[in-house]
């Protein structure tokens, strides 16, 4: 952590400019080894926090790298709380790469995937649910996730965890006081109603959070929604019309899709990850074959299922097998081909079948593209409101901590109904201020510290 590191922090291609970062108590030292102002001279320093035009030379100083603008930033206030110096120079592959070249050369060292923010979180400018957000925020594919990215990066998960942390705590302490005064039994009894009604409190709030995890899974990883359905019924009509551009091969030769095609899809904020799939029916022919399970065990792995039905023909005995399948999952049934004469009939659908929305579209007519949209929403939503994205819980450690927290006090209530000694029901307590400190990144191991921040990209 002593060391100066330093990285490329714009994606690489083409650009007008790109930036390199520098971070560490030999930043400014290091970068003006290189640095010359705009009358090729060297300087002895650069002035907190103001952009400067100059020139980065190589380390001999014989030859020009770039003209850039360069910025210091004083610690403690910058991104790592260390000095920082940012370069700016021009986009493109060669003048960031061989600035970065100098700098290593002078013994700077590369920084490491996410090093920046650990670096953050480590000088405690971030906790860890925070620097999470970091990375959330910059892969964040819809305004939806990037809401909620946000809240977390602006602290809204941190207090309230803080906030359930502390109250914890003060029913520890009432507990603690019950102990030592533990000859008169009245104290003990008050302790034991208040401190059970008021973890009730904890428990709800921490109901809430995890309610909300759900929703929050899908706004940061995308939803996987699958098509399925038999053969022919227009499976990649719908993946063209929902993605608004010809993906995938449709003709009336019943076996065109064989293999599974996924999109990302931004459907009124919602990340999707969609795939249309090899219709599904037993077949002779080998690479069908092979596309029907592939669809088969994707469809397992599915959080939202649509399936497809043909209202030209009558339902035959894969619709009922596909059907079969869908029973217990969550999913619309769509009848597609509306413009045709109608043949199929509902009532040789399975009953259950009610469970379910069942859509009448036709995707040549562009017909009921928008309802679909409109059930698609609100089946992911349970038909809540989505505009409490900054308020989710959408990282499946934090949801998992959280349950952790919830059955642990679950326990302590236990004890306390029972009148377990009071030392004893501490335990639980303390377990569950462990589980919480979880998320913000207190009482966690050094190796899970290092997994999350490896899943960063460099530079940030
Ligand atoms: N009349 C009518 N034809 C449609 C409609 N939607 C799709 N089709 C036609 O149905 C045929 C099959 O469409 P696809 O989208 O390839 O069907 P699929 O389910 O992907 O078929 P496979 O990949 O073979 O499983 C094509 O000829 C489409 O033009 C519709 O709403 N009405
Ligand atoms: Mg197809």
């Amino acid at each position: 952590m002593e060391d100066t590191i330093a990285a490329i922090s714009t994606a690489p291609g083409e650009s007008g400019i790109g930036i390199i970062r520098i971070s560490g108590s030999e930043s400014l030292e290091k970068a003006l080894m290189l640095y010359r102002n705009k009358e090729n001279q060297s300087v002895s320093s650069l002035e907190n926090r103001k952009l400067t035009y100059g020139k980065i030379f190589d380390s001999e100083a014989t030859a020009v790298i770039d003209e850039v603008l360069i910025c210091y930033m004083k610690a403690p206030h910058t991104y790592t709380t260390e000095d920082v110096v940012e370069i700016q120079c021009h986009g493109g592959f060669v003048s960031v790469r061989r600035i970065m070249q100098q700098l290593l050369a002078l013994g700077v060292r590369a920084a490491e995937p996410g090093e920046f923010t650990k670096r953050a979180f480590l000088n405690g400018r971030l906790d860890l649910s925070q620097a999470e957000a970091v990375m959330d925020l910059i892969s964040s594919k819809t305004e939806l996730s990037h809401g909620a990215a946000l809240g977390q990066l602006e602290g809204y998960l941190s207090r309230e965890v803080k906030t359930m942390r502390n109250k914890l705590m003060d029913l520890m302490a009432a507990m603690e006081v019950s102990i030592d005064f533990s000859e008169e039994e009245d104290i003990d009894e008050v302790t034991y109603h208040g401190v059970e009604e008021k973890t009730h409190l904890i428990i709800g709030k921490i109901q809430k959070l995890i309610d909300s995890a759900k929703t929050g899974k899908i706004l940061r990883e995308g939803l996987k929604t699958i098509i399925v359905g038999k053969p022919n019924v227009g499976k990649s009509s719908l993946m063209n019309a929902l993605l608004k551009e010809t993906r995938a091969i449709v003709t009336d030769i019943p076996g065109t899709t064989r293999d599974v095609i996924e999109e990302q899809l931004n459907l009124r904020g919602i990340p999707l990850v969609l795939m249309d799939t090899a219709g599904i029916r037993d077949t002779e022919d080998l690479v069908e074959r092979i596309g029907v399970d592939r669809a088969k065990q994707l469809f397992e792995k599915a959080d939202l299922v649509m399936m497809m039905l043909d209202a030209s023909t009558p339902v035959t005995k894969d619709d009922l097998d596909i059907m079969q399948m869908i029973q217990k999952r969550k999913a619309l049934i769509i009848i597609n081909k509306a413009d045709l004469p109608t043949a199929l009939s509902q009532e040789d659908l399975p009953d259950w079948i009610e469970d379910h929305q069942i859509l009448k579209i036709s995707l040549l007519e562009e017909e009921g593209l928008d309802q679909l949209e409109e059930a698609l929403e609100n089946l992911i939503f349970d038909g809540e409101k989505k505009d409490r994205e900054k308020q989710m819980v959408t990282h499946i450690r934090h949801q998992q901590a959280l349950e952790n927290a919830l059955i642990a006090l679950e326990e302590g209530i236990k004890a306390l109904k029972n009148r377990m000694p009071l030392d004893f029901v501490q335990v639980d307590y303390q377990e569950a201020m462990e589980q919480l400190g979880i998320i913000i990144g207190q009482s966690v191991k050094e190796d899970l510290i290092d997994h999350i921040f490896s899943n960063f990209c460099i530079g940030k």
